[in-house]
């Protein structure tokens, strides 16, 4: 019946759904984790605010058809990198790359690609460093690798960032020049406060114990 095939449709889509949540978890978990020892070891917190987001089905099918594709899960599956997303808010500029590093340095972690817009910020003047990365979920029904969209920021990028996008949508992604302007000067002046604060932050700390170096960096593809 109807019903059966609607119920059958739904199981489908909440189990699909659940594993890219379980994986945002374990990546939530480990940032947790590196969190916590940090703080205790050197009396630091490198992470302001930790949150985390799952594209709803209805945002998932419009997105892969605007793409052109025929829906299904497994096109969803290859075309939707950020179906998961974590977002990581630090301090400092260091604390985020310290951090993704520290991540991305887990043996148990594949890099899938990563967009470095702090270093190279986009045209309106975003900034944040994106990592997809995957990571392994464990069922009762075998291993599974979820792939999960990691954006570390500092809290300026984040504070641009959350009035730029708003502004993006008021505007129906038609901002008017003037605006324009004005956001990628208050992105230059967020950037200025960054390199402050950084600065700040070093000279208190010149008389602690830094922390030790981040490990190298793992080849990236
Ligand atoms: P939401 O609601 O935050 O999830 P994609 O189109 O995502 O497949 P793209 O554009 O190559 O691929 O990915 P990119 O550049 O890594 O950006 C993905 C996410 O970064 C966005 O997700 C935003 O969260 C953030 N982002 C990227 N550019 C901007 C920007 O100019 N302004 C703001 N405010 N955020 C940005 P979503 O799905 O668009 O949005």
């Amino acid at each position: 019946s109807i019903i059966r095939l609607a119920r059958g449709l739904r199981d489908e889509m909440q189990q699909f759904l659940n594993e890219y949540r379980f994986g945002m978890r374990e990546v939530e978990t480990k940032l947790e984790i590196l969190r916590d020892d940090f703080e205790h070891q050197h009396s630091h917190n490198p992470i302001e605010h930790l949150s985390s987001r799952l594209k709803s089905m209805d945002s998932l099918l419009e997105k892969i058809q605007r793409r052109g594709v025929e829906p299904s899960f497994d096109a969803i599956r290859r075309e939707i990198t950020d179906i998961a997303g974590v977002r990581v808010t630090c301090s400092f500029v260091s604390d985020a790359y310290r951090l993704f590093e520290l991540l991305i340095g887990q043996d148990d972690i594949g890099v899938i690609a990563v967009k470095d817009y702090i270093a190279q910020p986009k045209g309106n003047g975003y900034k944040s460093l994106h990592a997809i990365i995957t990571v392994p979920v464990f069922l009762p029904r075998g291993k599974v690798r979820v792939p999960v969209e990691v954006q570390f920021r500092t809290i300026a990028m984040d504070f641009w960032a959350s009035l730029e996008h708003k502004i993006y949508y008021k505007y129906d992604k038609q901002v008017p020049q003037e605006l324009v302007d004005e956001l990628s000067a208050a992105a230059s002046t967020a950037s200025d406060l960054d390199e402050r604060m950084e600065r700040l932050h070093r000279q208190i700390r010149g008389s602690e114990n830094p922390p030790p170096p981040a490990p190298p960096m793992r080849e990236i593809a």
